[in-house]
């Protein structure tokens, strides 16, 4: 494919920006031309959790938002079906492609049409236990996925600003608190990827002299977490047991410890990531952490019941290798970014038992009356 080269644009809301020459567009109503003046986002993973925040963000600071959505049988876009533009609505800024990080030529085909100012490539199989069942499709999606999209930046030659979703899985058994300097000792497929898709991205920012930046964040939770991460797990099973929907909630490893903080604030560090004249390396998380016992004991005690009474631990949901302790140093983001979050580990708590009760409510005033079983342990 041939380079088409073209110059960073700067983002509307700090400095016009000029779209380059596009031979495509010589006959643009004055209104479109607007429109193209807007900045352009590309997402991968926009069905996510982080996706559909991202969205929502980049949305309210007025750029277009492209997002990269695979094809499944059936829909899966519940976390954006509030935001939803039907692209025949005059001014629509959302839309949606199919694409798939395992298909590179999906993913230069959309880069070349869509020349983005800005690439957040969210998209992984991101459950570290199941990427223990699917390790090959892991590695697949994750690192393969992201040296395609790399590679389709490059090779298109769209000047854009590149972000990558690293992960504090990748320090594993190294001991806290971990920062961009510490080593990494991964202890699972899941994080054995996210470590190659984390080099390669600096590799691509040293050789090629790509604006490429790698956010290694720490877990960050919502009511919109998918249902078989541990705090969502938790929170779920409070809501159902406080209505009688559920009796016991069966976990894993209660002793772990991780630094839990709230979504929408690691949406911002990743975009203010984009917003730097140079690219670098950035962890993200509160500096704080606590057990997934301190995490069942506050859910449980929040509505008002004992978790003793309904916790037990099933071995299935052990891991082969585990992670026991993640603990972020958070001060090169706080210093650089200027980054810092706002909601507190007993406030994360409290919007998610909170959340999955009202869902609760909604679903039983709609006359649901039995649990969704959940279709895989993990
Ligand atoms: P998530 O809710 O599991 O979302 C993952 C997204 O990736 C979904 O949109 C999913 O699409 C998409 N995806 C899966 N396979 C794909 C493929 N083959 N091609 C294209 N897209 C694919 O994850 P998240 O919590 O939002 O996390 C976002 C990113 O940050 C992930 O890369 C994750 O590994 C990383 N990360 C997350 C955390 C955290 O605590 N949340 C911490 C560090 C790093 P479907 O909707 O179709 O499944
Ligand atoms: O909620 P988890 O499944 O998240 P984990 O493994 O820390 O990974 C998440 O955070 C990473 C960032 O550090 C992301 F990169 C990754 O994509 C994902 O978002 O498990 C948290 C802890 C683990 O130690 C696990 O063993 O909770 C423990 N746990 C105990 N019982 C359980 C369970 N985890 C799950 N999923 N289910 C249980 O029943």
């Amino acid at each position: 494919m041939a380079a088409r080269p073209g110059g960073r644009r700067c983002l509307a809301l700090r400095c016009p920006r000029e779209r380059e020459a596009d031979p495509r567009s010589n006959s643009q109503s004055p209104i479109q031309a607007k429109i193209n003046s807007m900045p352009r986002a590309l997402i991968t993973g926009c069905t996510g959790q982080d996706g559909s925040y991202l969205t929502e963000f980049l949305l309210a600071k007025g750029y277009d938002v492209h997002g990269l959505k695979r094809r499944a049988s059936s829909l899966n876009t519940d976390r954006l079906d509030h935001i939803y533009q039907d692209v025949h609505e005059a001014g629509a800024r959302f839309f949606l492609h199919y694409a798939d990080l395992t298909d590179g030529s999906s993913l230069a085909t959309l880069l070349y049409d869509l020349r983005p100012d800005e690439i957040y490539n969210l998209g992984a199989q991101s459950h570290v236990k199941v990427s223990f069942e699917i390790p090959e499709y892991t590695a697949d999606v994750v690192a393969c996925g992201t040296l395609r999209l790399l590679e389709a930046m490059r090779r298109t030659g769209v000047q854009c600003h590149f972000y990558q979703a690293s992960s504090s899985e990748m320090f594993g058994s190294t001991p806290p608190p971990q920062d961009e300097a510490t080593p990494f000792h991964p202890r699972s497929p899941y994080a054995c990827a996210k470590v190659f898709g984390h080099n390669i991205t600096v590799n691509y920012r040293e050789s090629y002299g790509l604006h490429a930046s790698s956010g290694i964040l720490f877990n960050h939770e919502s009511p919109r977490r998918g249902e078989t991460f541990v705090t969502r797990k938790i929170t779920r099973a409070v809501a159902h047991i406080k209505h009688g929907l559920q009796h016991k909630l069966y976990l894993g490893n209660l002793e772990a410890r991780r630094d839990w903080g709230y979504a929408p604030d690691y949406i911002r560090a990743m975009w203010l990531m984009l917003q730097q004249e140079t690219a670098g390396d950035f962890a993200i998380g509160t500096g704080e952490a606590h057990t997934v016992r301190e995490f069942v004991e506050l859910a449980f005690a929040h509505a008002g019941l004992d978790w003793k009474d309904y916790v037990e631990v099933d071995a299935r949901y052990f891991r082969p290798a585990e992670v026991d302790f993640l603990c972020a140093n958070p001060s090169h983001a706080r210093r650089v970014l200027g980054w810092e979050p706002t909601v507190t580990f007993q406030e994360l708590v409290r919007i998610m038992v909170d959340a999955d009760c009202a869902e609760v409510d909604r679903q039983l005033a709609g006359g649901i009356s039995a649990v969704r079983p959940e279709a895989a342990h993990v």
